[in-house]
């Protein structure tokens, strides 16, 4: 099957299903939008998804997937390659939880639009978005550090010794810290996995500069 990827060099979520995408060894054409252009409110984009929101997993018979983890479950279930979530149940609520803390309680608060509405609605310049960046990200950091530090079923990664679901998220998410300039090395367990994770083609090929509109 191939695929195309409707998405933004930028975008954490985008970011987060390439590392998925490239962890199970699947290619795909890249479709790069500019999403401070409006280039995601377009007919044509917006039949592939109402929301208007990157990223799209398009497949060969031109039906889209879209929602990042949803996309990312649906590859581990239906195509080849190491798998992205832990076989016992207890392990993938585990996953699923550290993966949500992110994809859940950091992102939706941090997206473009949320920061534009800010600005529009309460008149919030760039300090202080950049403040309300930090917040959101400092309260789930604290907690996923912890979670992370104190459980023995953490690893050289997020569970295990594997790459998996949480790790993607957690990979990007430090990826668009680094924009508002937060410090990782705060968080030491989260800052080594990160480390690993980055030392992996997998990942590093799914960073915001190593894309073709991220150059
Ligand atoms: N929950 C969705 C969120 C998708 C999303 O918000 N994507 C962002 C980029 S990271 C976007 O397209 N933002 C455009 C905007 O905020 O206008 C997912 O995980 O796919």
């Amino acid at each position: 099957m191939t695929f195309r990827l409707h998405n933004f060099f930028r975008s954490s979520t985008s970011t987060r299903l390439r590392a998925a995408l490239n962890l199970k060894g699947i290619e795909y054409d890249y479709v790069a939008y500019a999403l401070r252009k409006g280039e995601t409110r377009t007919a044509g984009f917006l039949s592939m998804n109402p929301a208007g929101l990157v990223p799209v997993l398009e497949r060969e018979d031109g039906s889209a997937l879209v929602q990042s983890l949803a996309i990312i479950e649906w590859l581990d279930e239906t195509q080849p390659g190491p798998r992205l979530l832990p076989e016992d149940p207890d392990g993938r609520a585990r996953v699923r939880a550290l993966a949500y803390m992110i994809a859940c309680e950091i992102h939706p608060l941090n997206n473009l639009r949320v920061l534009n509405r800010l600005a529009d609605q309460f008149g919030a310049d760039e300090a202080a978005q950049k403040a309300w960046f930090h917040h959101w990200v400092e309260t789930t950091f604290e907690a996923l550090e912890v979670m992370l530090a104190q459980d023995s079923r953490t690893g050289r990664f997020c569970h295990g010794d594997t790459p998996g679901l949480a790790d993607c998220c957690l990979y990007a998410q430090v990826w668009n810290n680094r924009r508002f300039d937060i410090n990782t090395g705060r968080w030491p367990t989260i800052a080594r996995i990160f480390d690993a994770l980055d030392a992996l083609p997998a990942f590093r090929d799914a960073a915001p500069p190593n894309q073709p509109d991220g150059a």
